[in-house]
């Protein structure tokens, strides 16, 4: 029995769509056990806070605590697993003629719960890549040099995601935005809506007329801008949209 009730008007929307997007943010890995990015830290990382090391700045000036760091989430992300907000998603994008997940997290989760069409705006916790050259490496092994080399160059690797003051990705910036422009439906969920490019999605979406729905148990800057504002955890709502949506397709 589903207890969370859904706007039918959304229910409605949502089967006629052919074209859907869908923008995450940390909130939706939260129920898998992965902290989000702007709750206070835990255990060893406690003192510090993660805008600050996130940033070429941070790497630069202590690149053995910024890798430490990245390890240690990546240990939290390996013992986790996709929780039942990314498994919904992945039976949305079966019902949906252009779907596209977009999303700001590094840890994986829409992948492995089986996400085909996605959009990775911030890169991912799993690649390394070389700081000088910013080149991509294959693999890399964790020994007694911390950050390990580049087996070409010899620089610091430093973990293949977007920091604050770098570019995204050209690609998938693009499409993401396109599929915003384009979206009949745009889903906000589990993000706080305050880092900027993806921040603008949502926005777009809405100026092109699009039904936006945000799924957060938290008010946002988007919240009063949005045409559904749904507040539970993303790991209850968007089960019960898509079982209440296509019951019984
Ligand atoms: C739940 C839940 C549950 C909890 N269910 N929900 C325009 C205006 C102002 C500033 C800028 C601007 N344009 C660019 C900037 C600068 C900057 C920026 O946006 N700064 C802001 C802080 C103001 N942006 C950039 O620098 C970007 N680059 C760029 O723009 O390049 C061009 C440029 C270059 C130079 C100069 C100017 C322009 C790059 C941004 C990169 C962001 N990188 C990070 C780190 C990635 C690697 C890592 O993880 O370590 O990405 S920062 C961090 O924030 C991470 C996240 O992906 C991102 C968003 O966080 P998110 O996902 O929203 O998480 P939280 O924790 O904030 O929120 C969780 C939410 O979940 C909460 O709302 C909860 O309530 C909710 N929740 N449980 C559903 N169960």
């Amino acid at each position: 029995m589903n207890t969370i009730p859904i706007p039918a008007a959304l229910i409605a929307r949502l089967r006629n769509a052919r074209r859907v997007a869908v923008l995450t943010g940390a909130g939706i890995s939260a129920e898998s056990g992965v902290p989000t990015f702007r709750e206070a830290q835990t255990g060893l990382w406690a003192r510090y806070n993660p805008e600050d090391l996130a940033t070429p700045d941070a790497f630069q000036r202590d690149p053995k605590l910024v890798w430490e760091w990245y390890t240690w989430r990546r240990e939290r992300v390996r013992q986790a697993q996709p929780n039942a907000g990314h498994h919904a998603l992945v039976e949305m994008e079966r019902h949906i003629a252009e779907f596209w997940l977009i999303t700001q997290n590094v840890d994986g989760l829409h992948r492995r719960a089986g996400s085909h069409q996605l959009l990775e705006l911030h890169g991912n916790l799993f690649r390394a890549k070389c700081f000088s050259e910013d080149r991509p490496v294959e693999s890399w092994m964790d020994g007694d040099e911390i950050p390990p080399r580049c087996p070409r160059c010899g620089g610091l690797l430093r973990p293949d995601v977007v920091w604050f003051g770098e570019m995204l990705p050209t690609d998938a910036l693009h499409a993401a935005q396109h599929a915003a422009a384009t979206a009949e439906v745009f889903f906000s969920i589990g993000t706080s809506a305050l880092v900027y490019p993806a921040a603008e999605l949502p926005l777009t979406a809405l100026a092109a007329g699009a039904t936006v729905v945000e799924i957060n148990p938290q008010p946002t800057p988007l919240s009063a801008r949005v045409t559904y504002s749904l507040n539970g955890p993303a790991g209850a709502v968007l089960p019960a949209l898509v079982a209440q949506t296509w019951a019984a397709a």
